[in-house]
């Protein structure tokens, strides 16, 4: 009902009602993090994210979104008890510097910068087995670092490829930490530990630590956090909603521009998205693709999730009964590891355009994606640099696991 009023009044003379005051206005306008409770199945919380609305996260019945007093009332309209949260600074600022450090108290997270030199150290201090290139640029120019992890790394060799992304989303920076992590492990131990050295010297490993560096640098800019999910070419283009595969096919993303899940003007129209993809592509191999799996790290839920995203259905073309079920078993055996909960992706919502879709759909890459800590909204996007750490070891075990499937 609230959109067809909308409609109208676009049509009508504009009256002079009871003007609002300044501060209803700016209260209207005012981004809060409001939580929907009753929403356990997947059939409801797609209907809270095609509100457009910023799902910031799902535990057990209750979704969390960052959303206008409008999208609230929508909720409630829909039968939903909805609840306000809290009040979140949005203000939009001019195109990102570079970052010196995250807010206070969270120095231990990695800056881009930062990052940047870790890969750079791991190369020079393992350089036999560790090589750092770039698959391209983001929208403001950053390089697109990935680090290849091998024996022989400046050799292609003959061995099954395996790819790591992080930080598709700005805010969600504990992924970054996730593929530091990776990076360092395989490296580190690489001399000491015969188990990471059977998998350093068995397959290419691939981690890219910021897919979205534009994003997340402005997040962090001007010393305190900004919520802020998208990449920053003009109001922002949601990257997990512009992979190539069924692209804007089924409601799982918005055509808006100033929506957090907009798709773009096109597949790949994100410089991000583009070069990831195209660096993949580069992976097909006389009509062979050489990189087997892939695990896109996100926050927040602990969750691990396997296409298809943009139907309920578990078998769809491209994916079998008996693929479904490697999906399936894979999951659940690493998400016993890190005791997160299993599920296909679109029994959390349905999305358009995501990377699990367009992996498997396009190149058959086993492609999961991990949200991360915490389960429920607090902390929410930002832990303390404290369970670092933790929660990134937390990931080991699946890890290895999903190495191993590669191996076969
Ligand atoms: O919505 C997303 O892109 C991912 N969640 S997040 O809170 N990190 O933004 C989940 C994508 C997984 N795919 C589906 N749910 N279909
Ligand atoms: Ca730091
Ligand atoms: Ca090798
Ligand atoms: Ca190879
Ligand atoms: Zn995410």
């Amino acid at each position: 009902m609230a959109v067809a009023i909308a409609a109208v009044a676009a049509f009508t003379i504009p009256v002079a009602a009871s003007p609002a005051t300044a501060d209803q206005q700016a209260e209207d306008a005012q981004v809060q993090i409001y939580e929907v409770i009753g929403t356990g199945t997947s059939q409801q919380r797609t209907q809270i994210s095609r509100l457009g609305v910023d799902v910031l996260g799902t535990s057990g019945t209750t979704t969390t979104f960052l959303g206008r007093r409008s999208d609230a009332a929508k909720a409630r309209s829909l039968g939903f008890r909805v609840e306000q949260r809290g009040d979140i600074d949005r203000t939009p600022g001019p195109a990102t510097q570079a970052a010196d450090e995250f807010p206070a108290g969270d120095e231990g997270y990695h800056t881009y910068a930062e990052v940047t030199t870790e890969l750079r150290n791991a190369q020079s201090n393992y350089g036999s087995i560790a090589r750092l290139s770039s698959v391209g640029n983001s929208y403001e120019g950053r390089a697109l670092n990935m680090l290849k992890i091998s024996d022989n790394v400046a050799m292609d060799e003959n061995e099954p490829e395996v790819l790591f992304t992080c930080n598709q989303h700005a805010r969600e920076h504990l992924t970054t930490e996730m593929c530091l992590r990776i990076v360092n492990r395989f490296t580190q131990g690489y001399a000491s530990d015969p188990a990471i050295k059977r998998f350093v010297d068995s397959a290419e490993i691939y981690v890219i630590p910021n897919v979205n560096p534009d994003g997340s640098e402005y997040d962090i800019s001007g010393g305190r956090y900004k919520m802020w999910r998208k990449n920053r070419q003009g109001s922002g283009t949601d990257p997990n909603r512009n992979w190539a595969y069924k692209w804007g096919c089924c409601g799982g993303s918005s055509g808006s521009p100033t929506s957090e899940t907009y798709r773009g003007t096109a597949a790949f129209s994100a410089p991000e998205t583009r070069a990831v993809s195209t660096f993949v592509n580069s992976r097909k191999i006389g009509g062979v693709q050489q990189i087997k799996a892939n695990i896109d790290f996100h926050t927040y839920s602990e969750l691990v999730l396997w296409p298809f995203g943009y139907t309920y259905d578990a078998t769809a073309p491209g994916m079998t009964q008996a693929e479904a079920q490697r999906f399936r078993t894979l999951g659940r055996q690493m998400a016993a590891t890190n005791n997160y909960t299993p599920e296909q992706s679109s029994d959390l919502y349905i999305t358009d355009g995501d990377i699990n879709d367009w992996m498997w759909g396009t190149h058959k890459i086993l492609s999961f994606t991990f949200e991360m800590y915490p389960r429920g909204s607090s902390p929410g996007f930002y832990p303390p640099d404290e369970v670092i750490v933790r929660e990134t070891t937390r990931n080991d075990k699946a890890v290895d696991i999903l190495l191993n499937a590669a191996i076969g």
